[in-house]
């Protein structure tokens, strides 16, 4: 990805350098020239010399800026508890990791659809960090304790990651049941 967009940079570099050494040849032309030239000849000169520097300048502009960030790999993360399977109260609490290659913002926890808790990782996990050691180096423990108040009976556990860059993906589920 990012190999890709240094190649990229660098062919803009190549195929606009002569652009520059035209117009600064020409510039440098019309200086020493000018008094020997009709204004008409100088004119036109003047133009091109503007027009080559015109349309090489965005580019050069792009070449300078970062590369594409290309693709937005998606998050990951995980509930570790409660444990798939498992029986809960009507409090309890939910822990797990979240990681993304350009961070995470915060994690949102659903209970069959309805959003129970928004909790921004802030448990150091260094066995996710050398598990997948393309991810940023933050906090990717989370725990939050939810209280689903009167619902009991199976229901599904989700974990939404929301991204730096304001991608929202769902990176875990389990289903639980909860005890009357
Ligand atoms: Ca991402």
């Amino acid at each position: 990805m990012w190999e890709s967009g240094n190649l990229t940079a660098l062919d803009f570099q190549i195929s606009h350098f002569p652009r520059y050494i035209l117009t600064a040849v020409l510039s440098t032309w019309l200086a020493e020239r000018a008094r020997r030239h009709s204004r008409p000849a100088i004119l036109v000169a003047v133009a091109v010399a503007g027009l080559l520097g015109a349309t090489a300048a965005p580019r050069l502009t792009r070449a300078l800026l970062p590369p594409d960030t290309g693709p937005n790999p998606a998050s990951i993360g995980y509930i570790d508890r409660p444990k798939p399977r498992t029986s809960v109260s009507s409090v309890f609490l939910v822990e797990g990791w979240a990681a993304d290659v350009d961070g995470v913002v915060e994690v949102r926890i659903y209970v069959d659809g309805d959003r129970a808790a928004v909790v921004r990782p802030s448990v150091a996990r260094p066995d996710v960090d050398a598990l997948f050691p393309h991810v940023a180096r933050e906090r990717h423990g989370f725990g939050a304790e939810l209280d689903v108040g009167s619902k009991t009976g199976a229901s599904v556990i989700r974990a939404d990651v929301l991204d730096t860059r304001g991608v929202v993906t769902t990176v875990a589920r389990a289903r639980i049941a909860i005890d009357p």
